[in-house]
């Protein structure tokens, strides 16, 4: 038995009515499944409007199975078909039920009109086929399926062709007597009455399912209790669509822009969410053959921030503050499984029970108080045993930047900005950098481009005559053989400068990262860089954070960080 006739079997069982939405394509069988419904209708009347086409078997049956076959894979529920005729006579339905049950659909549901049919709501010809005729086409159906889950549903179209009831249940109690696994009663009536007749009249077991597209106040609970098994809401979600998008394409062809409506579409974020990208991403990630990458954010200090910042940090630590409905953190958090990181250690310490960051390891540095980052970072050193970015717990920044940066080669990477030569203040905390040049060939040019410069020094305290020329932005990737460094780096600073000056530390336990990665480059250990040009931000004064409000004040611009 395919696993989705089974769910849908047990769906039928269970005592609640099963809730069937029509679709044509995967997105929609997506948008079905977020919104809580129990199984897909893929509809011929959708898929063939999506054609631009009559819903009169103008289609053929391999594109209608088609249709329904994306409609499946794109989603974990059942997926009922609505399958016209049978495309034909007997033979024509063999085939098409051999087609649908390999490919996993849940359902077919075969209708009694002549083939070609017309959607039901258009009036003119509705002829049906004869009785006898259309129970040979189900006993087709059922000696023709391979598993004994797989579900055909006959749908009786008598009401519809103006047949009356007693002809509707002559023939729907035929069908169940041909093996049909469910009864489809259809009904262009405005009001449920004639539907509700026919569940009263209903006496063979198998499920009774309606589609209440004209006689639309009913509700599923109504119809559960007058005993249907299952509700399709066969075209609701196409009319939706066609509606929402007939008025934003109005609306940007009088206006010839896309301003208006940016608040009410949907932003390009869940637009890739609804792709797939973040599972891609991390497929790519795992099968790369590189190690997976990791994240580890150092957020347990409790920053020294002006008064203006401060006051909306009282409650909460610095990662905890809302940006336009996201946390810091959630941003973060949002950009590193944008590029395949899920496994993100969170080091905590002040306020540490304010945060929250779901799917996150929180690891408590009890010495938050008492050292810096240094310490907050190495504190996960059981868990640095594989490639590892370390980011800073204060700052946005453009999520390309963490794509560049997991190109890197190099033991150890810094993402360091050039644009701090021209900042109009020279702020003496700043992690500052200075690169080395690149030799020139003796001809004056060389044909490769090197992203990732090495770094000569980086540290806050400057000589006058030195000149800093980069800033380091807290984004920093270590490969296994960088951690490796570090960590050894680490315990020979903690041994030998526990208690003395440590680069621009009192003492190696006080130092930074910056005093760590410094004491790297003395010992003649690579530390790299990856340039870039603004594209981030810290949060560390109103002014800070009332910028990234405002950047994020639209959700469109939201898809850039
Ligand atoms: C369909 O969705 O194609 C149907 C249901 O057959 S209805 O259009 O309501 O007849
Ligand atoms: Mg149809």
């Amino acid at each position: 038995m395919n696993d989705k006739s089974k769910l849908l079997r047990q769906q039928l069982k269970s005592g609640s009515i099963v809730r069937v939405m029509g679709a044509h394509n995967g997105l929609g069988a997506k948008l079905i499944e977020r919104a809580g419904f129990d199984a897909v209708w893929s509809s011929g009347l959708e898929i063939s409007t999506a054609h631009a086409l009559p819903d009169a078997n103008i289609l053929t049956m391999t594109e209608t199975f088609e249709a329904a076959r994306g409609i499946h894979e794109a989603t974990a529920l059942p997926v009922v078909c609505d399958c016209d005729t049978g495309y034909g006579n007997a033979a024509n339905v063999k085939h098409m039920v051999r087609k649908y049950e390999a490919a996993g659909l849940a359902a077919a549901v075969m209708e009694d009109k002549i083939f070609p049919k017309v959607n039901s709501f258009i009036p003119g010809r509705q002829d049906l086929v004869s009785i006898s005729e259309f129970c040979g086409k189900l006993r087709a159906a059922k000696e023709a399926q391979q598993t004994p889950g797989f579900m055909v549903f006959a749908r009786v179209e008598a009401l519809i062709a103006g047949l009356g009831m007693e002809e509707a249940l002559r023939r729907a109690r035929a069908y169940a007597e041909a093996g049909a696994d469910g009864i489809v009663i259809h009904s262009k009536s405005s009001s449920p009455e004639e539907v509700l007749q026919f569940a009263r009249a209903w006496d063979r077991p198998i499920p009774l399912v309606s589609i209440p597209t004209t006689y639309f106040k009913i509700t599923a609970h109504e119809l559960e209790k007058a005993g249907f098994r299952m509700v399709i809401y066969a075209n609701q979600g196409l009319r939706a669509s066609i509606r929402a998008m007939e008025s934003a394409f109005r609306t940007i062809c009088e206006t010839g822009t896309t301003e208006s409506l940016e608040s009410q579409i949907t932003p390009m974020k869940e637009v890739f969410e609804l792709q797939g990208m973040k599972d891609m991403k991390a497929d790519e990630e795992r099968f790369s053959g590189r190690d997976p990458v990791q994240a580890v954010i150092p957020a347990g200090r409790d920053h020294q921030f002006q008064p203006d910042l401060k006051n909306l940090l009282e409650d909460k630590p610095l990662c905890m503050l809302d940006i336009q409905g996201k946390t810091l953190i959630e941003r973060q958090m949002d950009a590193l499984h944008s590029v395949g990181i899920s496994k993100i250690h969170v080091i905590t310490g002040h306020l540490r029970e304010k945060i929250k960051a779901d799917g996150a390891q929180l690891l408590f540095n009890p010495d938050y108080g008492k050292y810096q980052c240094a310490q907050s970072i190495l504190f996960a050193r059981e868990h640095l045993r594989q490639d590892t970015l370390v980011l800073y717990s204060d700052i946005l920044f453009d999520r390309k930047i963490l794509d560049r940066l997991l190109q890197s080669p190099h033991a150890i990477t810094l993402v360091v900005d050039r644009s701090y030569r021209s900042l109009p203040f020279r702020d003496k905390t700043l992690d500052r950098v200075a690169l080395e040049p690149l030799p020139v060939s003796a001809s004056g040019r060389r044909l490769s481009l090197d992203l990732f410069k090495p770094v000569q020094r980086i540290g806050h305290r400057w000589e006058e005559e030195a000149a800093p020329t980069h800033e380091f932005v807290g984004i920093a990737l270590f490969r296994r053989k960088g951690l490796a460094q570090l960590i050894e780096a680490w315990e020979d600073a903690l041994e030998k400068f526990a208690d003395s000056a440590f680069q621009e530390a009192p003492t190696a336990w006080q130092a930074d990262l910056t005093d760590l990665l410094q004491y790297l480059v003395d010992r003649g250990i690579p530390v790299h860089s990856l340039e870039i040009d603004q594209g981030w931000s810290e949060i560390h004064s109103r002014t800070d954070y009332d910028r990234a409000l405002t950047h994020f004040q639209t959700s469109s611009k939201s898809i850039l960080v």
